[in-house]
């Protein structure tokens, strides 16, 4: 059985001014089960020989003078595949000991060790390919993105194992940071911001773990210096406009989502108010204009960033494996900092969607960029942006990422407050936080009965259970003893204040009919089109289950209704919906791919029946055209 590590990667300060603290899960079955083992026993195995073969590991001896030849790789970026496969692999041994996977970390965390250098600056790229030469190319070079990401892995290995090895290296180098980068006028030589986000949130985490506020001091100046222009002032590094003041998020999603993750985690540790204010303002923007259905977030392939409003295109979706990942951590801190069950309704959106599809079923396979639809026909140039799976990515920042989500996933579905315990995320295993432990027993997302029982509970006070109840649920029903509610639903919270017992049992009732969604009119890649949503799950067609053609000409009848059916046989166990269409006749190809509407409206076609599977499971059998959106007429 796991054990709980006894903190994931958001610890909250002695002085945090948050609405709710982190609560431990015990995830014991089930589908995020499943698919965490498969990350333990599949994923992070294979990862030393992976960037092994990928040259990542070559790298850093090379750095260390323990090897001769060439630095291999494409960016100078790719230390951090290493830091996030140690985080991943540190995560997982705080719940599970292994003897191979500590062997594994211990040897590559004394490759970075032997890498860094004497004043506590590590990066290979600049090291061996650029002369040594630092901060040279803050735009693109990567120097700090890679800092953070070492001390996020250090972090999780202190927590996990107790261990200091990989911490002493992180601050050293953090040290090194300290000292070379402030505000004009503090003595600093540098004043300057990395092109990546993503060492400002690491720097508040590890004023968490450490307890020194230069830390935390030193995230609050790089976020700040966002905005002036000290990058050239593109919106493509959140370098157009300071934080407090955009409307909206731009730019590259997961440098965005990153350097939001760490406004987040100011706010929440120094009380900042306009930190606060603009996280709320940028992640409403986000969620209402610039969200695909699934969670995903990014809608050009150029630059990797966010579109125009409701600019949501389906087949050149973005939608990046790391930008949900990134979407998650900035929504779970704003959820903590607010205590606003709908941070939690994305986060569930997000990682049952545009996360869980970016692996395959078997662990060993990624997607990168996560399309709503593959056209008939469509032939992958394969690579980075493919929308096939591949073995790993010559920029291999997803398969890692995703790694370590899943092996510190249980930190991100329930908290704690002086009220009592907040599930945000239902599963089957155990909820502890303040001296409460409840137990749950759920088949979702397949049912949606969720039996929750108090193990543990303070005997002399009344406290809350809060159980988040998911924006898209129009019928909900909880039985609490002889009791049964439809509500108050208040903010997403359903709340039960009692005095528990151990053995008291509330169940929870979460309707799970499948429904169909159409989007706002000003998404225009959907107009007329609606998808197949049953529960948290997105729902696709995939060719192979529809022979006889494509999907290009599929319509769907939105007159009949929808049948679930469960087939324990297919993809790992999924419930499928099965719909009614058909499959229109199309024109012939012509020169002129255009007629009246008059003459288009006329289009007949065959019946056929339509299965639909979880989006999350797509591109697990052959190749084939996929869509999530589909026409209606
Ligand atoms: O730049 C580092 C990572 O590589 C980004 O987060 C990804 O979008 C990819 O460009
Ligand atoms: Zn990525």
């Amino acid at each position: 059985m796991p054990r709980p590590s006894p903190a994931g990667p958001v610890r909250l300060g002695p002085d945090a001014r948050a609405a709710l603290r982190p609560a431990v899960t015990v995830i014991e079955a089930g589908l995020w089960h499943t698919r965490r083992e498969v990350n333990a026993r599949t994923s992070i195995p294979q990862g030393p020989e992976l960037l092994e073969s990928a040259g990542n590991l070559h790298n850093l001896r090379l750095a260390a003078g323990a090897a001769e030849g060439e630095f291999k790789g494409a960016y100078p970026f790719v230390d951090t595949d290493v830091y996030k496969w140690l985080e991943a692999a540190a995560w997982q041994l705080g719940q599970e000991p292994a003897e191979e996977l500590t062997a594994d970390v211990d040897r590559i965390t004394g490759l970075v060790a032997a890498a860094q250098q004497p004043d506590g600056y590590l990066n290979t790229w600049f090291q061996l390919v650029k002369g040594g030469e630092r901060y040279q190319d803050l735009r693109w070079g990567h120097e700090l993105y890679c800092a953070g990401h070492l001390i996020q892995a250090a972090i999780a290995h202190h927590r996990s194992t107790g261990r200091p090895e990989l911490l002493d290296v992180a601050r050293k180098f953090a040290d090194h940071v300290d000292s070379v980068f402030g505000p004009p006028g503090s003595g600093k030589p540098i004043d300057g911001i990395d092109g990546h986000p993503e060492v400002e949130t690491a720097l508040v985490e590890l004023y968490r773990e450490t307890g020194e506020r230069r830390y935390l001091d030193l995230a609050a100046y790089f976020v700040d210096r966002h905005g002036h222009g000290l990058l050239g002032g593109e919106a493509y590094c959140q370098d157009r406009v300071p934080l407090r003041e955009a409307t909206n998020v731009e730019g590259h999603a997961v440098r965005q989502l990153y350097l939001l993750a760490a406004a987040a985690d100011l706010a929440t540790e120094t009380g900042d108010a306009g930190l606060r204010a603009a996280s709320e303002r940028l992640w409403q923007a986000m969620t209402t204009t610039k969200t695909h259905l699934t969670g995903g977030l990014g809608a050009h392939h150029e630059e990797e960033d966010f579109g125009d409003p409701y600019e949501l295109p389906n087949e050149r979706a973005y939608c990046e494996t790391c930008a949900a990942i990134a979407s998650v951590q900035w929504s779970w801190r704003m959820a903590l900092l607010t205590g606003e069950a709908r941070y939690s309704d994305l986060i569930e959106r997000t990682l049952f969607n545009g996360f869980l599809a970016g692996v395959s079923l078997d662990g060993e396979r990624w997607l990168y960029v996560n399309p709503l639809q593959v056209r008939d026909g469509h032939t992958d140039p394969g690579g980075d942006q493919s929308a096939r799976r591949t073995r790993w990515f010559r920029c291999a920042c997803c398969p890692p990422n995703v790694m370590r989500l899943f092996a510190s996933l249980e930190h991100y579905l329930a908290s704690a407050d002086d009220d009592g315990l907040q599930i945000h995320q239902y599963v089957t295993g155990s909820y502890t936080g303040e001296g409460i432990t409840v137990r749950g027993e759920t088949d979702y997302p397949w049912h949606g009965t969720v039996a929750l029982t108090v193990e543990e509970t303070p005997a002399d006070r009344p406290w809350t259970l809060s159980l988040r109840v998911p924006q898209w649920c129009r019928d909900v029903r909880v039985r609490c003893g002889e009791e049964t509610y439809e509500g108050p639903v208040t903010d997403g919270w359903l709340r039960l204040e009692r005095t528990w017992a151990p053995g008291d049992r509330v169940v929870l009732e979460l309707g799970l009919e499948p429904r169909l969604t159409a989007a706002d009119p000003r998404v225009d890649a959907v107009r007329g089109c609606v998808a197949i949503e049953r529960g948290p799950l997105v729902y696709c067609l995939e060719q192979v289950d529809h022979p006889g053609g494509g999907l290009d000409d599929i319509v769907l009848d939105t007159s009949r209704p929808l049948a679930v059916k469960h087939r324990p046989d297919l993809l790992g166990g999924v419930t499928t919906v099965v719909a009614a269409g058909r499959r229109r006749h199309l024109p012939d190809a012509g020169w002129w791919p255009y007629a009246t509407a008059d003459e288009a409206s006329h289009q007949d076609g065959e019946p056929i029946e339509l299965t639909a599977v979880p989006y999350y499971a797509w591109a697990n059998r052959e190749d084939g055209s996929m869509r999530v959106w589909l026409p209606t007429s």
